[in-house]
């Protein structure tokens, strides 16, 4: 699928689970751009990847990949706490980037690459958050826009995995597994989230020693929506993601049944359309084709909040600056 004298050239930065299906999905399914560089802390899994990406080089360090000569835009996909130097030297080198979620682990960091960009004039980074990609919530978004389940009260959403890296932590569980909770409630309600509760139960046993999990959000959203969110990353089964909306005038639930491996299989066809989305947007010179910073920094935002309210098992209101006051954002 690949004309080196036209594709877009992308370095790959970190290139372990997702990454690398990234790198795989560059080079055997997306038209219009290979892999170029790959980077990454591990130096020997570098070179294994980019062996499977011909034409690729391996740059050790991801600073030095981002402004490689040989790179036109870059695929972040390295571990969260990376994100927020690495977008920033994205921005000022003018590169387009795929950061995967979360933009950066903490809404302040994310806050200040909103209005870093909007100061630059450009828009250059979209956020991974794939499920906008998939079938099944475009079509639960249809039914929204639409009006064929009235106006929505009530949603409802399951999001399990087998398993997590063992770095995992509590609040991790927050930042990189409910975020996506946080950024359906957003793409299918079309609203803001203002205020978030998370509460957890006796840990599964089966969880690594302090590990609070499964765990339970409840989101309030600015026009009064309440959305039920249960993470539970231990459960020694598979990758489960069902999502249901309750309206007025009819309900409508989609992953309902679905057990697969991990997020890969589940998503494989939603990561495939971002991508190649993604890959046109940047060639026609429009860099961003769906998720954007704000997206990004409205769901650290929200995360910080559920974090809070992780520790404090209280309700916590979610504090977020008003978009219009950042010119360009
Ligand atoms: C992982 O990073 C993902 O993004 C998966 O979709 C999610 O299910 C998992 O909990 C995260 O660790």
């Amino acid at each position: 699928m690949s004309d080196a004298t036209t594709d877009l050239r992308i370095a790959v930065i970190g290139v372990g689970i997702m990454g690398a299906d990234h790198v795989a999905r560059l080079t055997e399914s997306i038209a219009g751009a290979h892999v170029s560089v790959v980077s990454d802390a591990d130096a020997a899994r570098a070179e294994s990847v980019a062996r499977t990406a011909p034409g690729a080089r391996v740059v050790a360090d991801p600073f030095d990949a981002i402004i490689a000569a040989d790179v036109d835009a870059v695929v972040l996909a390295s571990p969260g706490p990376a994100h927020e130097a690495q977008v920033i030297a994205c921005l000022d080198a003018g590169k387009p980037v795929l950061c995967e979620k979360p933009l950066t682990t903490d809404a302040a960091s994310a806050l200040s690459i909103v209005r870093r960009q909007a100061a630059i004039g450009q828009r250059l980074i979209q956020v991974g958050f794939m499920r906008r990609f998939d079938a099944d919530y475009q079509g639960l978004r249809a039914l929204v826009v639409d009006g064929t389940l009235g106006t929505p009260l009530l949603m409802h959403c399951v999001h399990r995995n087998a398993s997590v890296p063992s770095h995992f932590e509590s609040a991790t569980i927050v930042k990189d597994s409910l975020v996506h909770e946080v950024d359906a409630t957003r793409f299918l309600l079309g609203e803001e989230i203002v205020a978030v509760t998370v509460r957890t139960p006796t840990s599964n046993p089966a969880a690594p020693q302090g590990l609070r999990d499964p765990q339970l959000a409840l989101f309030e959203t600015a026009s009064g929506k309440l959305v039920d969110a249960e993470v539970f990353v231990t459960t020694g089964v598979g990758y489960e993601v069902r999502t249901e909306i309750v309206g007025e005038t009819g309900s409508a639930i989609i992953g309902h049944g679905r057990v697969t491996a991990d997020f890969r299989e589940h998503f494989g066809r939603a990561y495939d359309t971002e991508v190649q989305r993604w890959v046109e947007a940047v060639r026609a010179g429009d860099c961003v084709d769906g998720p954007d910073a704000w997206d990004g920094y409205a769901a650290a935002a929200v995360c910080a909040a559920g974090v809070e309210s992780l520790e404090t098992g209280s309700r916590v209101l979610v504090d977020m600056v008003d978009r219009s006051s950042i010119p360009g954002a």
